[in-house]
C-alpha cells in the first residue's frame, strides 16, 4: 500500500513539474507583446560600521546609499547597520573578507593587523593638516593601500573622515609625555599604538570602540584618545575632566568590500558603487570638519579643560614616540613606506 502511494506521489510530482515547464514556456509565448523590460529583483547590499548614527562616516555611508540608488534606478538598494549592530571593527572585517556583508569601514588602525601596510598610517605625527591628509589619501600613497587589500581578500572603496587624535583622560592634564606616566590608556587594537603609548610612559590597554564608555565609567581605564566628535558622540565627555590637544595622529575610516563579490559585479555595477564611494568619502570629510569643531565648542561648554600643546610640547611627543619607526618599517612594504614618508615630507 505504502509502495503503491509512492508510485503516485511520483507520478504526480512529475506531471505537476512538467505542467509547470510546459506552462511556463507556453505562457510567455503567447503573453502580450509588452515593450516593459523584464523586472528583476533588486540587487540587495549591506553596509556595517561601528560609529554612531550621528557620526560624520554614517553620513557618509547615506550618501553612498543615495548615489548608488538613484545612478542605479533602484536595481542596487542599500541598507546600512551602524553602531556596531553587526559587530565591531575586528567582527565587521572578518565578515566582509568571509563574504557575509557586503561593505564595511574600520579604523585604519585596528585594519592595520589584517593588511599591515595600513601600519604606515601609525606613525605618529605623520599628517600636520587635513588638507595633506586628503591630497596623500586621494593620491598614489592612498591607492596603494587600498590596492593592497585585495591580498587580504578585500576591495578598498575610500578612505572616509574619522579624523586627527586627542587625548582625553580622568587624573590630570597632560601636556608632556611624562604626564602620561602609569595612565590606564585605552589604544585601538593594533601592537604599535601600544607600544609608542608605552614609550610614553603610559599603561596601554587595547579594547573595541564599543567597549571605550563603560571601561572609563568604571575606571577601568583613565583615558583614551579619539578625535574630538568621537568623543563628543560617545558622551565620554561627560566622564573626562581632561582633553589634550594632540593631534598625534590622524585615522581615516577605510571603506571596503569584499574581493570576490567586486569581481562578480558588472563593470557598470562596479562604476556606480565606485562613484557612491567617492560621493560617500567627500560628505563624510564635509560633515567630520563641522562635526569636530562643533564638538570641541559643545565638550569645552561642557566643563572639560582643552589643553592646547606649545610646539614644545607637541615636539616632546614626537621625539619619545620616534623610535616606533623601527618596529613599523619591517612591517610594511618599502615602496608604501617610502611613498608616505616623501608625500609627508616626514622627518624623523
Ligand atoms: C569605530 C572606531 C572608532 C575609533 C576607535 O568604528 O576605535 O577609537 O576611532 O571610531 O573605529
Amino acid at each position: 500500500m505504502k509502495k503503491c502511494l509512492a508510485v503516485f506521489l511520483t507520478l504526480l510530482l512529475v506531471l505537476v513539474l512538467c505542467a509547470g515547464c510546459s506552462g511556463g514556456a507556453a505562457n510567455s509565448a503567447s503573453a502580450p507583446a509588452s515593450k516593459e523590460p523584464v523586472k528583476s529583483e533588486p540587487l540587495k547590499l549591506r553596509v556595517g560600521h561601528a560609529a554612531f548614527e550621528t557620526s560624520a562616516v554614517h553620513k557618509g555611508w547615506l550618501k553612498f546609499k543615495e548615489v548608488i540608488e538613484t545612478e542605479s534606478k533602484g536595481s542596487i538598494q542599500v541598507e546600512i547597520f551602524p553602531a556596531g549592530q553587526l559587530g565591531g571593527d575586528r567582527e565587521l572585517t572578518e565578515l566582509v573578507q568571509m563574504g557575509e556583508l557586503h561593505f564595511a569601514t574600520n579604523s585604519s588602525t585596528p585594519l592595520a593587523p589584517f593588511d599591515p601596510e595600513y601600519y604606515v598610517l601609525d606613525i605618529p605625527f605623520l599628517f600636520s593638516d587635513r588638507q595633506t591628509v586628503y591630497t596623500i589619501l586621494d593620491g598614489q600613497p592612498g591607492q596603494m593601500l587600498l590596492d593592497s587589500l585585495q591580498k587580504v581578500g578585500l576591495y578598498g572603496l575610500g578612505h572616509m573622515e574619522n579624523g586627527f587624535r586627542q587625548v582625553s583622560n580622568s587624573r590630570n592634564e597632560i601636556r608632556t609625555p611624562n604626564d602620561l606616566k602609569g595612565l590606564k590608556l585605552r589604544t585601538m587594537d593594533n601592537k604599535i599604538h601600544m607600544k609608542f603609548w608605552s614609550l610614553c610612559g603610559a599603561n596601554p590597554t587595547p579594547m573595541q570602540f564599543g567597549e571605550v564608555f563603560t571601561a572609563l565609567q568604571q575606571k577601568v581605564i583613565d583615558g583614551q584618545e579619539n578625535p574630538f566628535d568621537n568623543i563628543y558622540q560617545a558622551k565620554m565627555h561627560e566622564i573626562q575632566k581632561y582633553i589634550s590637544r594632540t593631534n598625534h595622529l590622524y585615522t581615516p575610516f577605510v571603506a571596503f568590500t569584499n574581493l570576490q563579490f567586486w569581481n562578480s559585479l558588472t563593470p557598470e555595477q562596479q562604476k556606480i558603487i565606485q562613484e557612491g564611494a567617492k560621493a560617500g568619502v567627500e560628505e563624510s570629510r564635509k560633515k567630520g570638519t563641522e562635526a569636530d569643531t562643533a564638538a570641541e565648542k559643545a565638550i569645552e561648554a561642557y566643563g572639560v579643560k582643552i589643553t592646547n600643546l606649545t610646539k614644545g610640547e607637541v615636539n616632546a611627543f614626537r621625539t619619545t614616540m620616534s623610535p616606533i619607526l623601527e618596529d613599523i618599517k619591517p612591517l610594511v612594504s618599502p615602496e608604501v613606506m617610502d611613498a608616505f614618508l616623501k608625500a609627508t615630507n616626514y622627518q624623523q
